[in-house]
């Protein structure tokens, strides 16, 4: 049934890490055919443009070993509100990256509507590092922390209290993780599938596995934060901090098609797109793919 009415929302931020060029994936998504891809899988389909973001504010903020902390919180705060009133509106927001740190204020707009919301996180990496932990003191290293209530006080101040319990999160394709991250993991009982789990069991009992685990969790809605350097770097390139040994251009596939087949999604983002360092906008292609299958493209 096409009953979505979808928001696209840009965020051309890359205040989050240190490489430039993530800032254009907002556009490298949209030149890729985003828009023509969705609009006969969906009810409606609106390019709401991007956050507007400030390049000017100061680099370092006396005390913290964050980067861009400034740059980062404002935007964070700016696209909190237009996630929330694009749910406000009974729309699907699908938010366009950028960096993954913006999934600071995506999650902190979602909450203001879900009390128990689930979130998958697909990605190579955790993201659960705190200004204590963080190897590089990237912020994109840090949103699931922040949203968990976990790390600078400007951060985890966006929208109201903690965004997610660590209990109603689940990270797929996970290979690249940090001391501290390991042990947060542990601590909090996060539900990680691995690439070992992946490669053992397939993505199909992974994605079984992962949804009937937030079902039991009785969530209220599940935010898909799908990271482009959760697949390969063979399919996805232009991105930030490749890892080898990732997931599969066609299980990715898989997963997007048994996450529309659950009927569960109510928000997604797509992050860390940069065109910079990617081979003729190959990346941002295979994002607009996945989106494709999320929301319901069939091979025939
Ligand atoms: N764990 C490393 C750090 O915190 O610096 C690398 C983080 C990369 C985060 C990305 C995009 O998912
Ligand atoms: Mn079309
Ligand atoms: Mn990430
Ligand atoms: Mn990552």
């Amino acid at each position: 049934m096409k009953d979505k009415q979808i928001s696209i929302i840009g965020v051309p931020a890359d205040f989050g890490q240190s490489r430039r060029g993530v800032d254009m994936g907002p556009s490298a998504i949209r030149y890729a055919g985003v828009e023509d891809r969705l609009h006969e899988l969906v009810k409606e389909i609106r390019d709401e443009g991007d956050i507007p973001l400030e390049t000017e504010l100061p680099r370092h903020q006396s005390g913290t070993n964050l980067k861009n902390l400034p740059a980062v919180t404002d935007g964070n705060r700016k696209l909190a509100e237009k996630v929330s009133d694009s749910v406000k509106e009974g729309r699907f927001p699908l938010v366009l990256g950028g960096d993954h740190s913006i999934a600071i204020g995506t999650l902190a707009g979602l909450s203001e509507h879900y009390s128990n919301l689930g979130v998958i996180w697909y990605d190579a990496h955790t993201d659960l590092n705190t200004a204590e932990t963080s190897p590089s003191g990237n912020i994109h290293g840090m949103p699931l922390a922040v949203a968990m209530g976990l790390g600078h006080e400007d951060l985890t101040s966006i929208g109201n209290g903690p965004k997610v319990k660590p209990e109603n999160i689940v990270v797929i394709g996970a290979r690249s993780v940090d001391p501290g991250e390991r042990e947060l993991v542990k601590e909090k009982g996060i539900k990680v599938y691995t690439m070992h789990e992946i490669d053992r069991d397939g993505m199909t009992a992974v994605m079984e596995d992962a949804l009937r685990y937030l079902e039991s969790r009785g969530v209220d809605g599940i935010h898909l934060s799908l990271d482009l350097d959760g697949l390969d770097p063979l399919y996805t390139p232009g991105v930030g901090t490749p890892v080898q040994g990732g997931i599969s251009y066609r299980e990715s596939h898989l997963a997007m098609e048994m996450l529309h087949s659950s009927g569960k999604i109510t928000s997604a983002e797509f992050v860390e797109v940069n065109p910079i360092l990617d081979e003729r906008n190959k990346t941002a292609d295979v994002a607009v793919g996945l989106m494709g299958s999320l929301f319901g493209e069939t091979l025939i």
